[in-house]
């Protein structure tokens, strides 16, 4: 055996994230089935995915054949509910299949309530925005752990609300499709956290034991240039983006302006009993905003490691460190944390290798300085249907054929199996993934 230098506990969590839209297949009830149908996905519409609805067995498979001890999955609210107030019992079946399926290889399961997609029915009544939302999602809160909650303990209720409302009301990226409106966007996120409260509640009033928390996207924003200007609009961001959740878990208020138009939510203090947070960019910012950079001055310059380009936009630039990063940003809330997605779009397999090697170098460093992080998931087994940018973005330690749905393995998928049967990095793996790669 070779030394390994960097050891992680025994109990720690090693397993990789997906959602339902981007795997299952076949989801034509959700607001985004609608938003690729009108035609604003690039790269394809997700079709049959990555055929979870009919074997995600294969994968788990898969899984198991890596050594993973932790899943990531999310509920599909559409097929749960597909009309208002009809619920499903084929979904409930079909999801207790899975969940039986995944314990049985050795695998804790988180489950994502509300990963980007809800149902039809539910963005025609304004979704976020409407005032009824929290108590229509308390009621499928209680659906799911009613009929999932022997199977399951961990529950995520939200994936990345941050990001869900940029894209939706500032970039026009996701549906509703809205640009620059950043009043809507502040109103869907304080329905978001209401939501998420009276998940909170409900789940654990039906389970005591029950473990709730959210997971958020954390991006390392750097000034592009050393003037005032740059540095108020990376502060602007990280405190809206990075750390809104964090401010109204903390019961404190969105720093100002963005205090003046945000939805005041007290109840919603506290209620986390732990945070993941899905870590894979930094970005640079720009301002004021030149023609030459993206929206809100939003910029990745050629020479950082990048993987693969999107349709119009880069992804952003591959940066380990942003692990650091977030887990100083969020340790004060005082929960456990989970890094519930890491990874790069990156067909060739290029970067990918060092980024997971980096990525956990610092995940473990702060565990040994201390801070509370329980386990790794890598965002993703196998490539899936990448939202605006279709199929173009390859995330998958395998890569797929869509079309054949056949698997392939890529050299990170071994690379990831023997980081976790070792329970640690081989020092001729530390020394291989030191530098980035040209
Ligand atoms: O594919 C997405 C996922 O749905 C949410 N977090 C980021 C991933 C990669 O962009």
């Amino acid at each position: 055996m070779q030394v390994i230098p960097v050891s992680f506990p025994k109990d720690f969590l090693w397993g990789v994230s997906t959602s339902s839209h981007q795997f299952e297949g076949g989801n034509t009830l959700n607001q985004w089935h609608d938003w690729e149908r009108s035609g604003h996905v690039r790269g394809g519409p997700s079709g049959a995915a990555c055929d979870w609805w009919t074997d995600a067995e294969r994968d788990l498979d898969l899984c198991a054949s890596l050594g993973l001890n932790a899943l990531r999955i999310s509920l599909e609210w559409s097929r749960m509910e597909p009309a208002f107030a009809h619920w499903s019992d084929t979904a409930v079946v079909r999801y207790r299949e899975l969940l039986r399926a995944a314990r049985s290889r050795g695998m804790r399961v988180f489950v994502t309530l509300h990963h980007f997609t809800h149902p039809r029915w539910f963005e025609a009544r304004g979704g976020f925005l409407d005032a009824q939302a929290p108590e229509l999602f308390r009621h499928y809160a209680k659906r799911a752990v009613r009929s999932l909650g022997d199977l399951v303990t961990d529950w995520v209720t939200f994936n990345e609300p941050n990001v869900y409302v940029a894209f939706g009301y500032v970039f026009a990226e996701f549906p509703p499709g809205r640009l620059n409106e950043l009043n809507a966007a502040l109103t869907a996120f304080g329905g978001i956290m209401r939501s998420h409260a009276a998940a909170y509640d409900v789940l654990h009033r039906e389970q005591p034991e029950a473990n709730v928390g959210m997971a958020l996207h954390y991006t390392a924003f750097e000034p592009a240039r050393d003037n005032p200007l740059d540095r108020q609009l990376v502060d602007a961001y990280d405190s809206l983006f990075n750390r809104g959740a964090l401010s109204y878990l903390m019961g404190e208020p969105l720093p100002l302006p963005f205090a003046m138009m945000a939805t005041s939510v007290p109840e919603v203090a506290g209620k986390a009993d732990f945070i993941g947070l899905n870590l894979y960019n930094r970005l640079h910012v720009r301002a004021p905003l030149g023609e030459k950079f993206g929206p809100g001055g939003l910029h990745v310059p050629p020479e950082v490691p990048q993987g693969d380009h999107g349709h119009i936009s880069p992804y952003g630039e591959a940066y380990p460190k942003v692990v650091t990063a977030a887990i100083k940003s969020w340790a004060p809330l005082g929960v456990p944390l989970y890094v519930t997605e890491n990874g790069v779009p990156d067909r060739d397999d290029r970067l990918r290798p060092w980024l997971m090697v980096q990525s956990l170098i610092e995940l473990r460093r702060m565990w040994q300085q201390g801070y509370d992080v329980r386990g790794y998931f890598h965002w993703s087994l196998v490539d899936n249907y990448e939202w605006s940018e279709g199929w173009r973005l390859r995330f998958g330690l395998y890569a797929l054929d869509e079309l054949t749905q056949q698997r392939t393995a890529r050299p990170s998928a071994e690379l990831y199996r023997q980081i976790i049967a070792d329970g640690g990095i081989r020092r001729e793996t530390v020394e291989k993934y030191e530098k980035e790669p040209e």
